[in-house]
């Protein structure tokens, strides 16, 4: 097989890094055109496959792609995405079809079977992507009853514009220029550098943000749970560029041991277990940023819930399993299925 493969939105974060997973990953691409808007079209991109010209986007012209992968707003993936999937695989970042029951939500490594002879496919929001990798696995051996989450999310989750914004803040008031506190803001509902902020996305009537509830959602859709299983999450951003962290209880139905809960971590795909404590060897944004493994660590017996919780700590980076990585994953999917 060598697919026709399109990315659309190439010139962002993610599908920079779209781009980025297809070459290091060696993905059987045929070739590879790149879709973007009037400011970008006619933009030259050089690639492992050869410079790409950016074509200005149209639907007609995606849908002679056999992949496409939507690394733009869900806005656009509204107008576009179930038109293109009428002709090609289309692998969407944005959340506009996450909750569709039609529309599988994946981690290749959890759900991957749910791609199977599916065009539209959902990528996960990053927060749940990282936070599922350990969580998964755990569920799945002790059982659970609930799960609580509480996280610190890198610049990176607004784009290449969030991390900028962090930079250049941190320089105006490092440098003096600005006043501490002070730094310019657009993306950010308050200046980022030495801040932590409580609010990522839009408030929501019960007094959760939306990206809290898309912690909610997606971990009851992909690990088909009740539609009422209680999960809960605190989001929060931190002055740190692209790998997002989680603290993560879960109360279990059975009995935990922490040994076989880190050797399981240890050998489930997509996790590297660093929980070395003797050693503060520890998931951190630092060592998690450009890794496709998600560190999972800390992990250890839940005071709140004694024998039947677990606690641990979760980095992985926002861009790559939390979106690029997970996207190229799921195409994988798809060529190892028979449906690319
Ligand atoms: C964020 N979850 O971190 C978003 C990005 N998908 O803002």
């Amino acid at each position: 097989l060598a697919a026709v493969v399109g990315v659309v939105g190439a010139t962002g974060a993610v599908g920079k890094e779209v781009v980025g997973c297809l070459e290091q990953r060696n993905f059987p691409v045929d070739k590879l055109r790149i879709f973007g808007s009037a400011r970008s079209a006619g933009s030259t991109v050089s690639t492992k496959f050869g410079d790409v010209t950016v074509e200005l986007f149209d639907q007609a012209s995606a849908k002679e792609c056999d992949v496409c992968f939507l690394a733009v707003s869900g806005d656009f993936a509204l107008e576009h995405a179930r038109e293109i999937s009428k002709d090609c695989i289309v692998i969407d970042n944005s959340s506009a079809f996450r909750y569709e029951d039609d529309v599988p939500l994946v981690i290749p490594e959890i759900n991957g079977k749910t791609c199977k002879g599916k065009k539209l496919i959902a990528n996960p929001n990053c927060t749940t992507a990282i936070g599922l990798m350990g969580l998964s696995p755990l569920m799945k051996k002790f059982g659970a009853k609930r799960v609580l989450m509480s996280t610190y999310q890198a610049s990176s989750g607004a784009g290449q514009e969030g991390m900028d914004e962090l930079k250049a803040g941190s320089i105006q008031v490092t440098s003096g220029e600005r006043e501490f506190g002070k730094s310019d803001h657009k993306h950010f509902t308050s200046p980022l550098p030495f801040n932590v902020i409580p609010h990522i996305d839009k408030f929501q009537e019960n007094g959760y943000t939306k990206e809290e509830m898309k912690v909610t959602w997606e971990t009851r859709k992909i690990c088909e749970m009740a539609d009422d299983f209680p999960v809960s999450c605190t989001a929060v951003r931190i002055p740190t560029f692209r790998a997002h962290s989680e603290t993560i209880v879960l109360e279990t139905t059975e009995k935990v041991d922490v040994k076989a809960a880190q050797e399981l971590l240890a050998k489930s795909p997509g996790v590297k277990l660093v929980d070395d404590i003797a050693n503060n060897k520890y998931p951190m944004p630092l060592t998690a940023t450009g890794q496709y493994d998600v560190e999972v660590g800390r992990v250890r017996r839940s005071e709140a819930f004694g024998d039947y919780g677990l606690e641990f700590f979760v980095s992985g980076d926002q861009l790559l399993r939390g979106a690029a990585l997970n996207a190229v994953l799921v195409a994988e999917e798809c060529v190892k299925n028979g449906d690319l």
